[in-house]
């Protein structure tokens, strides 16, 4: 039988206490992506914009985006009849959008040369560097991104990458979206690639006859673009480093008694929204069964007025709520959980704060919806997902940045470490190493020697 627009839109229940160790690593796992396959239709592609260049990448483009372009990129200067379309309210809102997320990744900067004189005579320094090149994924598909293009441009340039390249699939008319052109504008992007796909990405990682070359390649995007990704980077002829992998967008909330029902629901759908695989998880803290339906019947409410409800009706059921005693309890599970967005929406949630040691971003309380992240406030929204969270950041200012180390140590400096150096390089047998370090002392001491 198939649903009906009445079935009630609900996530499972499960309780802790309930849940057996099976159960509750089935609970933390995230629905398996099969990368066989996708490897297999990936590697083609790559392997043939690499050889055919801009004629491969407008091949790939009229087959998966059934466009026929006459130009693969766009320059800047960009023509401003692309931005056509765009109206001012919404440019007032990405200039908002760009002074804060801007603010906020400027202060990441690394504030100068840090030095550290380790022995006397041995200083130890560490400065960085913007990596020359990105090139930033800009996903197209059900839902257009312009904000993408902020999360991922805003950082590029403040940490001073030279070229930053802006790809991203053509609208069904070859077109691309007017606020993407626009914040491509704003952080000094000089080349837009109209093209999405393993096919952008193959096309930034090797470069084509109009598409520059990249040194690393940031940004979301579908199981293909991060097969892309993947596969590009162990690609030594590449030499093209990646942000992260990348899965289905997730959120989990934690809530207990003092939760708003209907701001819980929403933020629990304004994750499910994203996409049929979207994972969206309530751990509730000690709630009674009134307040638990509370919550549902606000989901159900107001999943049926979205447009997007036939994506909330595929991701809800798949999501589930798992009731705890104790908010210790919550912030456990959501650890072992490793979630991509984590929203705390309890009494005092800033004292749960340094329990948290998993979680590409969290929000505090009832006013700080995953939302105003996602597009405004300033921190990035391109975090790791699928349990990454673990051990990846999100995009930062130093994803665009390399660190540099480097040391001068004086006659005395050396004096003094020399013999450290060379007992290690005598147990590595390395004797050339030792040596290095012997000639210089042998002359100083000599000339020690002899004054
Ligand atoms: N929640 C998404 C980001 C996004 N939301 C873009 C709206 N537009 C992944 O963090
Ligand atoms: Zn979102």
């Amino acid at each position: 039988t198939t649903a009906s627009s009445e079935d009630r839109i609900c996530m499972q229940n499960y309780r802790l206490e309930a849940v057996d160790a099976t159960q509750y690593q089935s609970l933390l796992e995230r629905p398996i992506i099969r990368s066989d396959t996708i490897t297999a239709t990936v590697e083609p592609i790559l392997k043939r914009v690499r050889a055919e260049g801009d004629v491969a990448l407008k091949f790939f483009t009229e087959k998966f985006d059934r466009v026929a372009l006459r130009e693969t990129v766009l320059r800047a200067p960009f023509p401003k009849s692309l931005q056509a379309g765009m109206t001012d309210r919404v440019r007032r809102a990405i200039d908002q959008a760009y002074d804060n997320v801007r603010k906020f990744h400027a202060a990441q900067l690394p504030a100068s040369t840090l030095e550290v004189e380790t022995m006397p005579g041995v200083v130890c320094s560490r400065f960085s560097r913007p990596i020359e090149r990105v090139g930033l994924y800009v996903p197209g598909g059900t839902a257009v991104l312009p904000s993408s293009a902020l999360m991922l441009g805003v950082p590029a340039q403040v940490a001073g990458c030279r070229e930053i390249v802006l790809a991203t699939p053509p609208r069904p008319d070859g077109s691309i979206v007017p606020e993407v052109v626009y914040v491509a504008e704003k952080v000094g992007a000089s080349t837009i690639v109209i093209a999405g796909g393993a096919q952008a990405v193959a096309a930034m990682a090797f470069g084509t006859e109009s598409v520059p070359k990249v040194d690393k390649i940031c940004g979301p995007g579908n199981q293909f673009v991060t097969a892309a990704k993947m596969l590009v980077q162990n690609d030594h002829s590449a030499m093209v480093g990646i942000d992260m992998p990348a899965g289905p967008s997730e959120l989990l909330v934690i809530a207990d008694a003092n939760a708003n029902p209907a701001y819980v629901a929403s933020d629990l759908l304004s994750q499910a929204e994203h996409g049929p695989d979207s994972q969206v998880v309530l751990v509730t803290v000690d709630l009674n069964a009134d307040q638990l339906r509370a919550i549902e019947d606000e989901i159900h409410q107001q999943a049926t007025r979205l447009p997007r409800v036939d994506v909330v009706r595929q991701s809800i059921p798949k999501s589930y709520s798992l009731a705890v005693a104790t908010r210790e309890a919550a912030v456990k599970f959501s650890n072992a959980y490793a979630p991509e967005h984590l929203i705390l929406h309890v009494d005092t949630p800033g004292d749960l704060i340094p329990l948290i040691d998993n979680a590409g971003s969290v929000f505090v309380g009832p006013y700080s919806p995953e939302s105003c992240g996602d597009y405004a406030s300033g921190t990035n929204h391109t975090l790791p997902t699928y349990g990454y969270s673990r051990m990846y950041s999100g995009v930062n200012t130093d994803t665009f940045l390399k660190h540099i180390t480097a040391q001068t140590l004086t006659a005395e400096g050396l004096d003094r470490i020399g013999d450290t150096v060379m007992d290690l390089a005598e147990v590595e047998g390395l004797e050339a190493h030792r040596n290095a370090v012997a000639i210089r002392l042998a002359e100083l001491r000599k000339t020690r020697d002899l004054s």
